[in-house]
């Protein structure tokens, strides 16, 4: 980067666009990380079939070595999240050295209340105090596992709810929901989040506990600062305004984070940008207008994906890489502009400072500058020549592969 990049414009900006400059834009970028998923690394598929993938890694450490290869290649994607158990091991914190010594660290731990016999009728606001205890002491050891491994945050998710009317009390299940969430929240300590998820259905088809962000809000603001909400970009209704939950939880100060990936029907945990990228873009936008990119401003920038049938760390890096790109063409919107047009009423004005950037080619801007941090321009490609994924599949012979419930 150089101080010229101030003035320069993209070589397919549209000629008398304005558009922000360009070193404010890779300063941003530099700063934006993404958190990957060990589970993206796994087997998985949906409830017909799981087409197993060679290479595929047995153990949680063998997840740490493929995502270390995604920061390898992208240099933004310094942080492997866990979900427990499917990730459990004896030394927790020897994993934490394990990351630390590929260049990565363990990001949120992920609790898992879904997939125990027990949790039939739901887990912490099940009618059953003993189960909601057993769901409880559970979420607490995720809490030990984070001081193990220094994770910043807890992500929670809760399938619980109920399939026809009348089959719990709607009320009673937010009285369980508060209880186990204030017994949680008081165990985290100073440095630690909590961030809980909503999602509009399913499992559960009639009510489910955590519906929507306005459920997870209230809950967050009746237990402190500590807690916020996860937008999962997949758990909404077709055709959500999820830019305008991002921009109130911004607002609140709640917005403590994203779980990326992309839906056409459902929860299709395809990967994020595919489906909708001008979504994507929009979202980025409000992000990036609250200054919220950067680590501090503490919005986890997490994928939550399944690769069914792609192959899984390239599946990661074009992730990656599709999260930049509409990170990229949100900060090329020209604030100043947009404000300019907004303010005068200029309908026409303001919407086309913001297609202006979506419409541009984001991607030499990107190559330029992985170029200029000492990395290859094209990750993809680099992957595939380093090898790796041949000897993953050489090496990886035996054992069980990961995948949901190992
Ligand atoms: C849920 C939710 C959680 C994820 C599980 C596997 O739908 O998105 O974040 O951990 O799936
Ligand atoms: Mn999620």
């Amino acid at each position: 980067m150089t101080a010229a990049d101030a003035h320069r414009t993209l070589p397919n900006q549209k000629p008398g666009s304005a558009m922000a400059d360009l070193q404010t834009v890779k300063d941003a970028l530099r700063t934006q990380q993404i958190e990957l998923p060990s589970w993206a690394f796994g087997n998985s598929g949906t409830r017909f079939k799981v087409f197993g993938q060679p290479g595929v890694p047995r153990t949680p450490w063998e997840k740490a070595e493929d995502a270390a290869q995604v920061h390898r290649f992208t240099g933004v994607a310094p942080r492997m999240a866990v979900h427990i158990p499917w990730d459990t091991v004896d030394d927790y914190a020897a994993l934490a050295r394990h990351a630390g010594d590929l260049g990565i660290r363990i990001g949120a731990v992920n609790a898992n209340v879904f997939q125990d016999e027990d949790y039939k009728l739901g887990s912490v606001c099940n009618p059953d105090p003993r189960v909601r205890k057993k769901a409880v002491a559970h979420l607490l050891e995720c809490v030990d596992v984070m001081d193990a491994t220094g994770s910043p945050d807890l992500k929670l998710w809760f399938a619980d709810g109920t399939n026809y009317p009348g089959q719990d009390d709607i009320r009673a299940r937010q009285h369980r929901l508060a209880e186990a969430l204030a017994t949680v929240y008081a165990r985290l300590g100073g440095d630690q989040r909590m961030l809980l998820e909503y999602k509009l259905f399913e499992p559960s088809f009639y009510t489910t506990d955590v519906p929507d962000w306005g459920t997870s809000l209230l809950h967050c603001q009746a237990l402190g600062p500590k807690a916020q909400v996860v937008v999962d970009t997949g758990h909404h209704a077709p055709g959500t305004n999820i830019e305008f939950i991002v921009a109130m939880l911004l607002r609140a100060g709640r917005l403590g984070g994203f779980d990326f990936n992309s839906r056409f029907y459902a929860d299709d945990d395809l990967m994020v940008g595919a489906a909708d990228p001008f979504q994507l873009f929009r979202i980025m936008h409000e992000v990036a207008g609250a200054d919220a990119l950067k680590p501090a401003a503490g919005v986890a920038f997490m994928l939550d994906q399944c690769h069914n049938i792609e192959p899984k760390i390239p599946a990661q890096i074009r992730s990656v890489m599709n999260v930049q790109e509409a990170t990229a063409k949100a900060l090329l919107i020209d604030a100043d502009a947009l404000a300019t047009a907004q303010l005068a009423g200029d309908v026409l004005g303001a919407n086309a400072a913001m297609t202006d950037a979506f419409s541009t080619d984001v991607r030499p801007l990107l190559a330029e500058l992985r170029e200029e941090t000492g990395l290859d321009p094209d990750p993809l490609s680099a992957y595939a020549r380093s090898g790796y994924g041949e000897k993953i599949v050489a090496e990886r012979v035996g054992g069980t592969p990961a995948g949901w419930g190992s």
